[in-house]
């Protein structure tokens, strides 16, 4: 199978749905990835999340990128990563270098996927420094809102991706021409629930789901922000960031929509004349997806026995 190369742009260690996402790209047999790179909050401990996960699923060689510190954000996964220290980790680092950037995309033959998982502050930080870098790439982000808003609002209003940095996001946009949007219509309902959140809980002893379940409940203890909490003993929360890796497993079971979309001041995406976008609106088999999430994350053979 040709794998698809990707550069992973995510605000881990935050909510939780981040964590379920880079564990579950790291085991899927379709990627090529050349990048992590972590961004918003205290990007320290962001990649120190990164590099411990990396270390466990003995993926040290896939580079992480730290962008540079906003502020100390919400390190709800900080009792995780308290005794792992970054100058002792064996795989690779750069810290703020953005040539890496450049040399991965430019170095790659196939066309790029940047898989954005966050705020789009990174990014436009280095299309400052390379302004046609991610001209040609194809962006799948997890953001926005174009008909449905959270779970819990009955339409859709600002989603925190786009609004925790506005000006980047619509930067990046109308920057792009390959641009898949992944808004909450699509993500708002993903939760692992019921029998296949219970085979998660029976392999409790499997690496990449132990390290799922250790963080999220620490999570569940810690977190502090706006994310709805749900009992970890009965499922997960909203996995927001599974869409775009569901995408990436399947296109073909999403009902999608060629829209024209316009970022409002107050940083809602609505349907207006400015960037054209491929919108995901419908997932048409979600137990597809689940059941080939739980099989993914099952599948390392080596159970945790350190
Ligand atoms: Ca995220």
């Amino acid at each position: 199978m040709k794998k698809i190369p990707v550069i992973i742009d995510t605000d881990i260690g935050d909510d939780i749905d981040d964590t379920w996402a880079l564990i579950l790209a790291l085991l899927m047999d379709e990627l090529d990835i050349k990048l992590i790179s972590v961004s918003i909050g205290d990007t320290k401990y962001k990649a120190k999340l990164v590099a411990k996960i990396l270390e466990r699923l003995k993926k040290t060689h896939i580079p992480i990128y730290i962008s540079k510190k906003i502020d100390d954000g919400n390190p709800s996964q900080q009792k995780w990563v308290k005794d792992f220290h970054l100058k002792d980790y064996p795989g690779i680092i750069f810290d703020n270098e953005h040539e890496v950037f450049k040399r991965i995309i430019l170095g790659t033959k196939e066309k790029m996927t940047m898989l954005c998982l966050g705020p789009m502050t990174t990014i436009q930080q280095i299309m400052l420094v390379y302004p046609n870098l991610f001209s040609k790439c194809r962006f799948i982000s997890m953001a926005g809102a174009i008909h449905k808003g959270y779970i819990n609002e009955d339409k859709p209003h600002v989603e925190y991706n786009v609004v925790q940095d506005i000006q980047a996001f619509r930067d990046v946009l109308s920057h792009v021409d390959n641009f898949v949007l992944a808004p909450l219509d699509v993500c708002r309902d993903i939760i692992i629930k019921g029998n296949n959140y219970k085979t998660l809980l029976k392999h409790d002893r499997k690496i990449a789901i132990k390290t799922i379940l250790e963080n999220y409940e620490i999570w569940q203890q810690d977190y502090q922000g706006g994310a709805l909490k749900f009992d970890y003993k009965d499922s997960s929360t909203i996995l927001y960031d599974l869409v775009p890796l569901f995408y990436l497993m399947s296109s073909e079971k999403f009902i999608n929509e060629e829209l024209l979309i316009s970022v409002t001041h107050e940083g809602r995406t609505v349907i207006g004349e400015d960037n054209k976008i491929i919108c995901l609106l419908k997932i048409n088999d979600i137990d597809y997806f689940y059941d080939r999430t739980i099989k993914t994350l099952l599948k390392v053979r080596k159970d945790y026995n350190a």
